[in-house]
């Protein structure tokens, strides 16, 4: 009956995104290509239902924040929606600023730490009119200016920062993978788009530095696995390594070394990212097979999640394994869950991942806290709410809040900082 025990001073924790839960989001690029898909027929259109009023977290936090309390989360990962603090260009919003330092002071009555994310995917409608991420210079200039105005305004209370969500995932689903809006297909797009992620990184550093010298500054980074479909195709094989090139390893090269290398770029620097990372936070799910250059959704017999996406916890510990080898810096699994309604599979998967988490902290990786994704049930982007990942359990008609029998099993194993495995 082996006993999974974590390090004494681990952190468990449940994240969630601004978009994602608050409602009420009216300013930015998402809401608006979420209307233009609605004026489709329901067959035809790329993003399933309009986000809306997602989990009216804006004015419910206080209860979940009870309920997070009631499992024992120890730290909450939560983001800042840009276009509420700047709802047009010339316009700061002081009450949403306001309205935040409550959310987090409500997080901290709680002894529930901050996990600070400034960036999750969305952009205010005003910057996309601009050119969005694609006219580097001038997004610059704006995402300066919102860094500016909020990083001193509410960084006196973040225990970590995660300035950027998933720098690689907007480039690859918007602008390769015609997931996200813009909904394209160019890979040069997807270059230059990745790039300005880069910056992002690398400006919003510096800036929390100079504001917070001594704040923890991380990144939440999709460290996709790729694997080839047939490890005797050669193509199969290139194509999972070209892949983990351009999506992952890039960005980490990037950040040692201030160079941008192949295919992202030649060699070229960006000075300031060198360095700019105190720890690595990983968001983990599943793993891609390969065939050259297409990415195949399954085998047969892959259990897969209601997203579609394959089980396969050991790509968790092989990842944790490559950052343990290759950069030297501690490790803070920022979202690993499961869409799903099934609580025995919720439970299964997340024990699993755990599993293979200990595993790697048994071997030395660095590894120093767990968050789950996601805290309530909330709005998953393009498959808008039937993908359930929540601890938490969300009627979207009464928006009634109910512990979920895998947020109890997730209580308990934060309660005993570990759990028993019965069946091994
Ligand atoms: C992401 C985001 C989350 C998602 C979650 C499940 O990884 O895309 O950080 O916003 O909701 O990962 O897909």
């Amino acid at each position: 009956m082996p006993a999974f025990t974590f390090p004494d001073d681990f952190l468990w924790g449940a994240a969630a995104s601004a978009y994602q839960t608050e409602g009420s989001n009216i300013h930015n690029d998402w809401h608006d290509a979420e209307r233009k898909e609605q004026q489709k027929p329901p067959g035809k259109r790329r993003l399933a239902e309009c986000c809306s009023d997602a989990c009216d977290h804006w004015n419910r936090y206080e209860e979940d924040y009870d309920l997070a309390l009631e499992m024992g989360i120890q730290m909450h990962r939560l983001s800042i929606e840009w276009s509420r603090i700047f709802p047009a260009e010339n316009e700061v919003d002081r009450d949403a600023i306001a309205q935040y330092r409550a959310m987090m002071e409500a997080l901290h009555s709680r002894g529930i730490k901050v996990m600070l994310c400034l960036h999750h995917f969305t952009i205010p409608r005003w910057v996309l009119a601009q050119g969005g991420f694609e006219n580097r210079r001038l997004f610059m200039t704006h995402f300066e200016r919102y860094l500016e105005t909020i990083v001193p305004a509410v960084g006196d209370l973040v225990d970590y920062w995660l300035p950027i969500n998933e720098p690689n995932v907007v480039p690859l689903a918007g602008f390769f993978g015609k997931l996200f809006p813009p909904f394209k297909a160019n890979f040069l797009a997807f270059v230059k788009v990745y790039r300005t992620f880069f910056t992002m990184h690398a400006r919003s550093y510096r800036v929390i530095k100079a504001h917070f010298p001594e704040a923890p500054v991380g990144v939440a980074f999709a460290f996709m696995h790729f694997q080839p479909y047939n490890p005797g195709n050669i193509m199969h094989r290139w194509g999972a390594a070209f892949a983990n090139r351009a999506a992952n390893l890039c960005f980490f090269e990037a950040v040692k070394t201030g160079r941008i290398g192949f295919p992202l770029g030649l060699g070229d620097t960006i000075p300031e990212l060198r360095g700019a990372m105190d720890f690595v936070g990983l968001n983990y799910y599943t793993t891609l097979y390969m065939k050259g250059l297409r990415p195949v959704e399954k085998k047969p017999g892959d259990l897969v999640t209601d997203m579609g996406w394959i089980l396969y916890p050991h790509g968790i510990y092989e990842i944790l394994q490559y950052l343990g080898r290759s950069i030297d810096l501690p490790i803070i699994v920022t979202e690993n869950g499961v869409a799903t309604t099934d609580e025995n599979f919720r439970i299964q998967y997340l024990e699993a991942h755990l599993r293979q988490v200990h595993r790697a902290i048994e071997e030395g990786v660095p590894v120093k806290g767990y968050m789950c994704w996601s805290l309530t049930d909330n709005f998953e982007w393009q498959h808008g709410y039937k993908m359930r990942f929540g601890l938490i359990h969300v009627d979207f008609a009464t928006q009634q809040r109910t512990i979920k029998a895998g947020g109890r099993w997730y209580g308990g194993v934060i309660r005993e900082n570990g759990f028993l495995m019965l069946d091994v």
